[in-house]
């Protein structure tokens, strides 16, 4: 507990969706978006409560083998560093256990395996998430808390509605940015691997009143649906068996990427690399595809292995009052949470009716528009379209499961250009997002596409074909801002 405020965790932060009240009993920390065990406070607030309960938290990540879009590279890169996850957690005395099948029934029957007093879990926007919390509610009535550990200002307190663009949500993280950078207290210690009550080996209910459940608690020690049990020695799971099941029966056509390595560790290293050799380039060349100088941190902050909060304190410790510091924090803090406020409060947020009113209209108007080129989903997925420009984008998300900013917002915007209806440009774009970017299946991505297709917190523009109003941008736009050439050179030479 900080000694301050007597609790480590801002109660600002903590939102219950449900009204039930607490039991004695183990917390569980179900872990999904921010999949790291330093500067995470959901599996703080988890073992803030875990230490009134006088048990370590028992941490548990549900493998959804299903999650939408999501492939070997994915799956790969995001199991890597879970394995990291388990590792740190061992050596903190805190279970992991990885289960597998519907994420809400797999939790729910965890819970009551163990009596659980409480499940504390990540806050999320998309509709997979929300859907999954709902279902747990309707299972069990243990007290379920939603912990934003993702965004620096919690996202249902920075605005309590859709916010109509940066410039409105700007003011409001500005006013609360301060109460809410905070440092991180340390993961209290619980001894080495408490020989918790986990769920294994428990073939009947643990002490204390079971909470009210519709779930068949856990049979035996395997828990149903686990992957793979923790030996009782406390030796580390065996990853590799875990990634080859999985990777058999996922599609492994689209190979995991080896430029950017996973997990916690590599995220710090990557960003202490960014802050060494890049960041002073940040404020000038951002918007630069061939000067190498973003941080590339995004697939890290996806999968929540870095925490944007750590990365904001560790850039106004080291320059504070820098151009490059102004327009980083600007993407890390107001872009980045601007996205899960699109995504929160608006459930067409991957579909032309999430699209402003101003947006819809003038792409209806111009719905008939010629095309002067057309091209299909197979075309844009094999990069063979007339435009080498864009080619090569397709080809640097598809060789590196990443493409530059930049080179994002002109990629969306000619599938809008060359595709016959808004509706199949948006769907497209995010196919081949979700499909291939290491970052993809996330609030910035729908917020990325529905801003270069649909004008989403963006304004109305000169009018003209196809486009209506929707922002243009092309090819000589782009050659004003960098060698084109070089770029085309560099990703469809290779
Ligand atoms: P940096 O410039 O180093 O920025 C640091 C961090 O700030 C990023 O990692 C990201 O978390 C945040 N950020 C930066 N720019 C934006 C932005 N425009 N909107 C929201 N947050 C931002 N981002 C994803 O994380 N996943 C996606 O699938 C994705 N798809 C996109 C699709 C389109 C069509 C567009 C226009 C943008 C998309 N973005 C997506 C947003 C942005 O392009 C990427 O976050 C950024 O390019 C990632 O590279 P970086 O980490 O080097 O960024
Ligand atoms: N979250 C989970 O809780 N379980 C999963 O199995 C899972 C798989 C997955 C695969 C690809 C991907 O991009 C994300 C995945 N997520 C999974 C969700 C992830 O943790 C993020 O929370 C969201 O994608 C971002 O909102």
């Amino acid at each position: 507990m900080s000694s301050k405020t007597g609790y480590m965790v801002n109660p600002a932060r903590v939102h219950q969706l449900n009204s039930s009240s607490g039991k004695y009993g183990p917390v569980i920390y179900w872990m999904s978006r921010d999949q790291r065990v330093d500067d995470n406070w959901a599996l703080l607030y988890a073992a803030q409560l875990a230490q009134e309960a006088g048990s370590p938290p028992v941490v548990a990540f549900v493998l959804a083998d299903k999650y939408p879009g999501a492939n070997a590279r994915h799956y790969g890169f995001m199991l890597r560093g879970l394995a990291e996850v388990e590792k740190k957690l061992t050596e903190k005395g805190i279970p992991f256990r990885l289960l597998s099948g519907d994420p809400p029934g797999a939790i729910a029957r965890l819970a009551h395996s163990i009596s659980a007093s409480a499940v504390v879990t990540d806050f999320d926007p998309l509709r997979t998430k929300k859907e999954w919390k709902k279902n747990l509610l309707k299972k069990t009535d243990i007290p379920l808390y939603e912990v934003d550990a993702h965004n620096i200002v919690p996202c249902r307190v920075a605005s309590g509605k859709q916010e109509f663009g940066a410039y409105t949500l700007r003011p409001k993280i500005r006013k609360l940015l301060e109460g809410f950078m905070d440092e991180f207290p340390g993961l209290p210690l619980f001894g080495k691997r408490a020989n918790v009550n986990t769920g294994a080996g428990q073939g009947k209910n643990a002490p204390g009143k079971p909470a009210a459940c519709l779930e068949e608690p856990y049979e035996g020690s395997r828990l149903p649906g686990e992957i793979y049990i923790p030996a009782e020695d406390g030796s580390l799971m065996d990853w590799q068996k875990v990634i080859r099941k999985l990777l058999k029966q996922t599609d492994s056509s689209v190979k995991e990427v080896e430029n950017i390595v996973p997990g916690e560790d590599a995220a710090m290293a990557a960003f202490s690399r960014f802050i060494q050799e890049r960041f002073s380039l940040y404020g000038e060349q951002r918007n630069d595809p061939n000067a190498g100088a973003v941080s590339g941190m995004s697939a890290y902050l996806h999968f929540g292995h870095i925490s944007a909060q750590r990365m904001a304190l560790e850039i106004l410790k080291s320059f504070p009052k820098n151009p490059s510091g102004d327009s980083f924090l600007e993407e890390l803090i107001v872009r980045k949470e601007l996205s899960d406020n699109f995504c929160h409060y608006n459930d067409h947020y991957d579909t032309f009716e999430g699209f402003p009113g101003w947006a819809n209209k003038t792409l209806n108007t111009h719905r008939k528009d010629e095309r002067e080129y057309l091209y299909d989903r197979e075309q844009f997925e094999l990069a063979s379209t007339h435009d080498p420009l864009w080619n090569a984008a397709q080809a640097e998300m598809v060789k590196t499961g990443k493409m530059h900013g930049y080179m994002r917002m002109y990629w969306a915007k000619k599938i809008l250009e060359w595709t016959p209806s808004p509706e199949e440009a948006l769907a497209t774009a995010i196919y081949l997002n979700d499909r291939y970017q290491l970052d993809g299946r996330d609030p910035n991505g729908y917020t990325g596409c529905a801003w270069s297709i649909g004008g989403v917190h963006d304004r109305a523009w000169g009018e003209r074909p196809v486009f209506g109003k929707i922002r243009y941008m092309n090819d000589r736009g782009a050659a004003r801002k960098f060698s084109t050439g070089d770029y085309i050179k560099k990703w469809l030479q290779q």
